[in-house]
């Protein structure tokens, strides 16, 4: 894989993925509605919107690998997660199928899986469980990948991505198992980009945290070793006495399960 496209390179993931892959690849087109500021060498700028299909076939022209980041990054009304997740991730998907692109690697969220039991140490295989629409919208995104794959021939890599912060260090309680570093996650898109063969897979995107609660097993064939834990923040974080909503702390998606909440947290087994 030399030739590189980033969606949403303008985005938090994104800068650093640019900053981390700077001289790594041959090219690396780089794709934001937002201004990416000058193009340095090795790079290119495109102002495109996944919306636009017809951009999209543009954008991946020549392209071996497509890096989806692009889209709502928070959980939204359906006015934004349609056109952006849904819509703009079909777009993209069928875009690089058109340009004959070989790997897509997608930003999914851990949102995908939010209302899984955070007592329950979970794997790569447990079944959808979003507590949002953008939580639905990165299960459509991990379908649509897995569509891809065994019906196109793509490789696809889904990262169920925690939570990547800037600055570059976990925030709060629930950050002390979700969090992934800058520096690991540039490792793991890279080694998601290099890796010689996979057909799908979906990996959890996160640090080697103590406190995780994701038993990441299935990235390790990628040869992904995070060398960040977010343990040495912990006394600092966990002295500032911040608690947790009393029902997002039993679930993995925290803070996003109680939004909008109307149900009853007894009977998500
Ligand atoms: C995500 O998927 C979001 O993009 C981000 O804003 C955080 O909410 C993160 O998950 C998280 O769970 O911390």
């Amino acid at each position: 894989m030399t030739r590189i496209l980033i969606t949403g390179a303008a985005g938090q993931i994104g800068k650093a993925l640019r900053e981390g892959f700077r001289g790594s690849y041959p090219l690396l087109r780089l794709l934001d509605v937002t201004p990416l500021g000058a193009a340095a060498s090795g790079e290119e700028v495109v102002s495109a919107d996944i919306r636009d299909i017809a951009a999209m076939e543009g954008a991946t022209a020549g392209i071996d690998c497509v890096v989806h980041l692009a889209g709502q990054s928070t959980e939204a009304g359906w006015d934004k997660v349609l056109p952006l997740n849904i819509e703009g991730c079909y777009n993209v998907f069928e875009a690089a199928r058109r340009s004959g692109v070989k790997r897509i690697v997608f930003a999914s969220s851990n949102h995908a899986i939010g209302f899984h039991r955070r007592e329950r140490f979970i794997d790569n295989a447990v079944l959808p469980r979003p507590d949002t629409r953008y939580g639905v919208s990165k299960v459509f995104g991990e379908a649509l990948g897995r569509l891809y794959a065994d019906k196109y021939g793509l490789s696809v890599a889904c990262l169920r991505i925690g939570s990547f912060v800037t600055p570059d260090r976990p925030t709060d309680a629930r950050q002390l198992l979700t969090w992934i570093s800058h520096r690991d996650m540039v490792q793991l898109m890279r080694r998601c980009i290099d890796h010689p063969h996979y057909h799908f897979v979906v990996v959890y995107g996160v640090s080697n945290n103590l406190r995780s609660r994701w038993d990441n097993t299935n990235a390790k064939f990628l040869g992904y070793r995070p060398q960040d834990d977010s343990e040495k923040f912990a006394a600092e974080i966990l002295a500032q006495g911040n608690k947790e909503n009393e029902i997002a702390a039993q679930f993995h998606g925290g803070f996003y399960t109680p939004m909008e909440f109307a149900g009853d947290p007894d009977a998500i087994e």
